[in-house]
């Protein structure tokens, strides 16, 4: 879908205190901030009208705000968020949807999902059951998605190593392009989707040692990546896909990436 408008909101004095497995170090503030600011900077650019929230430090974590809202086509509804540092985030972005999203609906107990599961690729969603989707959140995501016209698959990530969101691993990149870790499509190398999960769709393989780069987003006829993978940048300039990079390390330390970053329709 073309967007119009997201929603951030910059990382607050505590943010070094969230949750991350990266092993990368602590993160700097004023450079998360910067980054940050070079975030917004390149979605205004693209056209889109942002709603600034202000940092929360109560929720370390609220920086990554696709975390706790899905925001469709045809609807919005906010998430349950698997981790309980995070539950409470809830609350703030469900306040601001509801201007533009007044039949706000939101996954219910015992049902957990983190946007971050969520990966739209048009009319179909791709669903992570993960450390923090469970299957009862991913059934009533479906339901709700299917309620919309939209279609959905759920891909079990549980015992993939290194990926805490469906969306580490897997991006769409438009049409029925994804690109994604050969784990998440189902394959190890010979890289070979005729007969894998993703069958069907037309999956790049993300270059190893980028693993980082496959979570990127499109936003309006370009992809957003990390700068610092090269050969990602590459391999989708010769797809005929206009790349722009944004500096992300701050955020990475805390297992975070560019989709993260915004709630976007
Ligand atoms: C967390 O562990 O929840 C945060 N430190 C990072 C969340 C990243 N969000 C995402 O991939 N959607």
């Amino acid at each position: 879908m073309h967007f119009t408008r997201a929603i951030v909101r910059p990382p607050s004095s505590t943010f070094a205190d969230g949750l991350t497995s990266s092993g990368l170090g602590v993160p700097d503030l004023s450079l998360a901030l910067e980054q940050h600011e070079g975030y917004c900077r390149m979605l205004e650019r693209l056209g889109l009208s942002l709603l600034r929230l202000p940092p929360d430090p109560a929720f370390p974590d609220s920086t990554f705000v696709e975390d706790a809202a899905i925001v469709t086509g045809h609807g919005a509804i906010l998430t349950r968020p698997g981790a309980p540092s995070r539950a409470g985030e809830v609350t703030s972005l469900g306040e601001a949807l509801c201007r533009w999203f007044p039949e706000l609906d939101r996954i219910v107990a015992p049902g957990t999902v983190d946007g971050g599961d969520v990966c739209e690729a048009g009319d179909h969603f791709f669903i992570g059951v993960s450390d923090r989707t469970n299957e009862e959140g991913a059934a009533q995501l479906g339901r709700w998605l299917k309620a919309r016209d939209y279609t959905s698959s759920v891909i079990d990530i549980q015992q993939m190593p290194g990926i805490l969101h469906l969306k580490t691993g897997l991006s769409w990149l438009g049409g029925r392009r994804l690109i994604a870790w050969p784990e998440v499509a189902g394959h190890e190398a010979p890289f070979d989707y005729a007969q894998g999960r993703l069958r069907g769709w037309d999956v790049v393989q993300v270059p190893k040692g980028e693993e980082y780069a496959a979570n990127c987003i499109l936003v309006n006829d370009r992809v957003l990546i990390a700068r610092g993978f090269p050969k990602t940048a590459s391999l989708l300039r010769g797809h005929g896909i206009e790349v722009a990079e944004l500096e992300m390390s701050e955020y990475r330390k805390m297992d975070g990436g560019l989709s993260c970053l915004s709630v976007r329709w």
